[in-house]
């Protein structure tokens, strides 16, 4: 491929050589040759740029509530656990390792999520550190919403017990995952009792380490603030991409 005398074009935002009132952009181009800026004209005429007026009413705004949820929760028999890709806590319940008798502690955690716009979602995710015997698994309450062997809960065991990197993260991709499985329909082993439609979870492919994720739409929150944030739209568009 041959260079040409001009490759590389920039324009700068107002600049005094540009005298239209809006378009307030001046362009130059660079002489590979002489290695030298050359002036290329306002960019009114030359449209490199395209300049979306900005006036008050294109800047948008969005509703930012703090909202605090509530999670009690145990695993059989310890656990991790991340909500948003934030480290809650580690507990374990070995002490119950090899009993069906005993009763499991339940540990509550209070996290603060920002719901934007009115959109309540969280994501919990949990290792479970299991030994044999017993049950596996996890159960809990997110937000008042019950564990539950359905589509919004995915577990997946990984070679060396090693997850993915930002397997904690809301944004991170669990489509190859598998949908959570029922491992005992309700909390009775439980200190205390949890929401009736609570039972306990865990990967379908047994392993003494998994890595679970569940999605929690609309969870109970307690908000103290609503606050409209501004939000800068897109100022310009360079030969017509964003
Ligand atoms: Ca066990």
């Amino acid at each position: 491929m041959e260079m040409s005398v001009y490759e590389v074009w920039v324009c700068l935002e107002n600049h005094p050589c540009a005298l239209h009132p809006v378009d307030t952009y001046f362009c130059w181009v660079f002489n590979e040759m002489t290695q030298s800026w050359v002036p290329f004209g306002e960019n009114v005429d030359l449209k490199l740029v395209h300049v979306i007026p900005r006036p008050s009413e294109c800047v948008g705004y969005v509703n930012i509530s703090h909202c605090a949820v509530n999670i009690s929760m145990t695993a059989d028999n310890a656990f991790e656990l991340f909500v948003n890709g934030v480290y809650l806590g580690y507990e374990d319940n070995c002490n119950f390792c090899h009993t069906w008798k005993s009763q499991y502690l339940v540990y509550d955690y209070t996290v603060n999520i920002d719901v934007i716009d009115g959109e309540r979602e969280m994501v919990v995710a949990a290792k479970i550190i299991d030994w044999p015997g017993g049950l596996t698994g996890l159960i809990g309450t997110f937000g008042g919403v019950p564990t539950s062997a359905s589509a919004n809960w995915k577990c997946a065991t990984f070679p060396g017990d090693v997850p993915p990197r930002g397997w904690t993260a809301r944004s991170f991709n669990d489509s190859q995952w598998s949908q959570a499985v029922q491992t005992f329909p309700d909390s009775r082993f439980l200190q205390r009792p949890l929401d009736k439609q609570a039972s306990w979870i865990a990967s379908p492919t047994y392993n003494l380490r998994y890595f679970c994720r569940g999605v929690i739409k609309n969870p109970e929150a307690v908000c103290t603030q609503n606050v409209k944030q501004k939000v800068q739209p897109y100022e310009i568009q360079l030969n017509d991409l964003v």
